[in-house]
């Protein structure tokens, strides 16, 4: 059975580079430095991230996965706050990828970053992705510096991928200190649970989640009813909620026309970002339908060698496992 995943990630060491300028040079950064050097275990080496190429397809051929759709991993240039640097970095960032891509057309497609400071620039991008380098929709890691993208400045990117018919994967990212420190904080434990407790521990999934509430409760699907939005790690906790809000945010928001569940089932859909847990997979095709997942493993933070078996010998249809492998992907970004 064909495979795809969509939520697998590259970095550019010219890039990488380039952005060192604008990391703060303050006791934030100090301590940010602390925290990375101590996840450091559990990030890819330079090698797995920045191959698209030989090293890549061997991992892809070990794991029986036919294609990969590519974006930025952290580091993306989508955070700079200076327009003009943004709006070059992005463009660079996705000139290289699209080159990269087109060496293995049949294995390799990918999602745009854009420099989300000036929206209608990163609308521009998006549509100069799209239309001219191949790309196949944009991946958003976490807010804009703590800004979450329901805020109606960031309309214009969301309206040209309604437009163009590609989707938007919003993908967590590091949060807001403010929130790191409240929820996800204490002095007590080992410095590497303070590192890990708000990030992919659990801290930006969690946030991830309540972006794609955010986007809904903005009534955006309403503006847009053809934007679809994509959410890793199961769909970041939300698909466990959806009856709740229904009863108890539905009620309030009578601003929106469907309800909440309506437009998560309709305009979302879910990934597992390398989870490879039947009951997860049971649970989602229960809750949003097989229609509406998509398959991924999140290469090259997890490096799972099971992540085509796990599909393959999942207890479900072979119907449904067509969905998940590459049926969805393909209708949704046109592959
Ligand atoms: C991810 O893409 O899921 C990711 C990062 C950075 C660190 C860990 C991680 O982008 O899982
Ligand atoms: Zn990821």
């Amino acid at each position: 059975m064909k495979i795809i995943t969509i939520e697998e990630h590259f970095s550019s060491p010219k890039i990488s580079e380039k952005m060192k300028q604008f990391q703060p040079k303050n006791a934030d950064a100090e301590k940010d430095k602390d925290v990375k050097a101590l996840i450091k275990h559990y990030l890819p080496t330079n090698e797995d991230i920045e191959d698209v190429g030989a090293r890549r397809l061997k991992f892809m051929d070990e794991s029986g996965i036919d294609m990969q759709v590519i974006s930025y991993g952290s580091g993306s240039p989508q955070g700079i706050a200076d327009p003009k640097m943004a709006i070059e970095l992005c463009a660079e960032a996705n000139e290289e990828l699209a080159c990269l891509i087109k060496q293995n057309p049949t294995r390799f497609a990918g999602f745009t970053t854009l420099p989300v400071v000036y929206p209608v620039a990163a609308a521009a991008e998006l549509e100069r992705a799209v239309k001219d380098l191949g790309f196949k929709g944009a991946l958003l890691a976490g807010t804009f510096q703590g800004k979450f993208f329901d805020d109606p400045m960031f309309f214009p990117i969301f309206e040209k991928a309604a437009h163009l018919n590609v989707p938007i994967y919003l993908h967590p990212g590091i949060i807001d200190k403010k929130v790191a420190d409240y929820y996800f904080k204490n002095e007590n434990w080992p410095n590497l649970v303070n590192g890990i407790f708000p990030t992919s521990g659990f801290g930006w999934h969690m946030d991830s989640g309540i972006h794609v509430l955010r986007m809904i409760l903005s009534g955006i699907f309403d503006k847009l009813p053809n934007l679809k939005l994509i959410s890793g790690h199961w769909g970041e906790f939300v698909p466990f909620f959806l009856e709740r809000m229904d009863e108890e945010l539905g009620a309030v928001a009578s601003h929106l026309k469907c309800k909440i569940s309506q437009y998560y089932k309709e305009n979302v859909y879910i990934t597992p970002s390398g989870i490879f847990s039947e009951t997860q997979l049971q649970f989602a095709i229960a809750q949003v339908g097989a229609d509406h997942i998509i398959y991924s493993g999140d290469y090259p933070y997890l490096m799972k060698k099971e992540t085509g078996d796990f599909l393959k010998n999942a207890s479900i249809s072979e119907e449904d496992k067509a969905k998940i492998g590459h049926l969805n992907v393909e209708k949704l970004l046109n592959l």
